[in-house]
């Protein structure tokens, strides 16, 4: 398979099949609120948005969109979009205020209210597992850095899984273990910031136990027959230079064959531990745990937003600092600018990488069916004098990477669906309110929501299953 065609990205009137599913995605930090209501504990998001700097304005996820309260509100406007699916994360600490111990009544009753409602207005409920907010109590026994954080996410699994199991269509163990991991145990921008490499590693293998326990733990309390997944933001690296491919190799190690190895082929790839021998020896990996992890899946979830170029630097033997490391053992990679255009994240806009990594993985995981769990751009959009947001800019961009994902089909990858992020404009974690991903734009003084000109282009998408003009 190769990636070729027109470069420009920006057909229309591709036709998607039929069983082509057409969603959107969200987070429960980022849009729920309520965030001391309904019995729920706290979450390592609402600790580490209180730390002074560690978000931008100070900004909390303490109400953010009100989805909590405006339920029927948003599900009315799934609807009115014409969503075929809803993809959304169940808040554990609003389920087991905790971590631990019986199952939190009114976060039952939200969650099943939700997906009542979604079935209702025939809509499959996509549902996440874990979006990032640990309860805080589990985060002070070490979060997942602490293998009995693995155990209890299975718990919480079997809860969830004997309450919603009957209706859910398809369960994600986990959105972005890399993200957990790195950011939170490593670099430390995310919650609990923590800057230790090594707690880094320990999380990913922990995560990655999550995600076989909690797996396990669903099959054995479904009642239905849903499909089981995990979303990966799967990294599409390109080498830079000579040196180049010996950097993708290192990032792709720690950032998607850590991951992925494990869960599809049971075991970490060696190159992975001999880049980070200096550091640890992998000794929290268990026997037994690669079996525990390696579990079939249905589906594989790829987030995509953008692409790295990455080069090894000229003095290979120099120290580093590995205190607020995103890349544990191999600190010293390079990210060098990259053309744009560019999103307001500053992200580059390339949905050429989105085919080659869909294409790469389909050579790599052959006969496993993907799907885009998230793809979405940022823009600082503002209404106009009409009250409406004309946002061309993430029209173009959905456009151009649902044309990325037409032409890996077209080269024989199976894709089953695509869902945008994100539904609505919501708390960007470090970020704050700052920027905004939805096709629906949130004002945050009333709290009103207007769909953007994009939510109106999707919506025809999602009917037509055919690219609109
Ligand atoms: O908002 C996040 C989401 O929670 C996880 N994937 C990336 C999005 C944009 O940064």
């Amino acid at each position: 398979m190769s990636s070729t065609g027109n470069p420009d990205y920006r057909d229309a009137g591709l036709e998607f099949p039929a069983g082509f599913v057409f969603g959107s995605a969200t987070a429960a930090y980022q849009v729920e609120g309520a965030a001391h209501e309904g019995g729920r504990g706290a979450s390592i998001w609402d600790t580490f948005s209180r730390v002074p700097g560690a978000v931008v304005n100070g900004d909390t996820g303490d109400i953010a969109d009100d989805h909590y309260h405006r339920l029927e509100e948003d599900l009315d406007l799934m609807a009115e979009l014409g969503l075929q699916s809803y993809r959304f994360s169940i808040s554990w600490p609003r389920i087991q205020p905790t971590g631990r111990g019986a199952a939190n009544a009114e976060g039952i009753d939200f969650y099943s209210r939700l997906i009542d409602g979604l079935i209702s207005r025939g809509i499959t409920p996509t549902v996440t597992l874990y979006h990032w907010d640990l309860p805080q109590a589990l985060e002070d026994e070490g979060g997942w850095t602490n293998r009995d954080t693995a155990t209890a996410f299975a718990e919480y699994a079997r809860i969830v899984g004997h309450a919603f199991g009957d209706r859910v269509a398809m369960w994600t163990t986990l959105n972005e273990p890399w993200c957990a991991a790195y950011l939170g145990y490593g670099s430390g921008v995310h919650a609990p910031g923590r800057q230790d490499p090594v707690a880094a590693l320990r999380a990913v293998h922990h995560l990655n136990l999550a995600h076989g326990l909690a797996l396990t733990a669903l099959r054995e309390t479904v009642t239905n027959s849903p499909e089981f997944s995990v979303t990966l933001n799967v990294h599409a690296l390109r080498p830079s230079g000579p040196t180049g491919p010996e950097a993708v190799r290192r990032l792709d190690a720690l950032g998607n064959r850590a991951f992925t190895g494990p869960m599809l082929n049971g075991e970490y790839p060696a190159d992975l531990l001999e880049d980070t021998a200096a550091i640890t020896d992998w000794a929290f990996v268990l026997p037994g745990d690669l079996a525990a992890i390696h579990q079939p899946i249905d589906l594989l979830g790829v987030n995509y937003y953008s692409t790295s170029l990455v080069r090894m630097p000229e003095d290979t033997d120099a120290a580093y600092d590995r205190a607020g490391a995103t890349w544990p053992g191999s600190e010293h990679v390079e990210q060098v600018p990259q053309a744009g255009p560019f999103t307001a994240m500053g992200w580059n806009i390339e949905p050429s990488g989105l085919q080659e990594l869909l294409e790469l993985l389909a050579e790599r995981h052959p006969g496993l069916p993907m799907m885009i769990t998230e793809n979405g751009a940022a823009f600082d959009d503002v209404p106009d004098d009409d009250g409406q947001i004309h946002d061309d800019a993430r029209t173009d961009y959905l456009r151009r990477h649902i044309t990325a994902v037409h032409r890996a089909m077209d080269a024989g990858v199976d894709l089953r669906g695509y869902f945008v992020w994100s539904l609505l404009d919501n708390f960007e974690w470090a970020l704050g309110y700052t920027k905004r991903f939805g096709i629906v734009y949130v004002d945050y003084n009333t709290l009103e929501r207007t769909p953007k000109d994009s939510a109106r282009w999707f919506a025809e998408l999602c009917r037509t299953k055919r690219l609109p003009d």
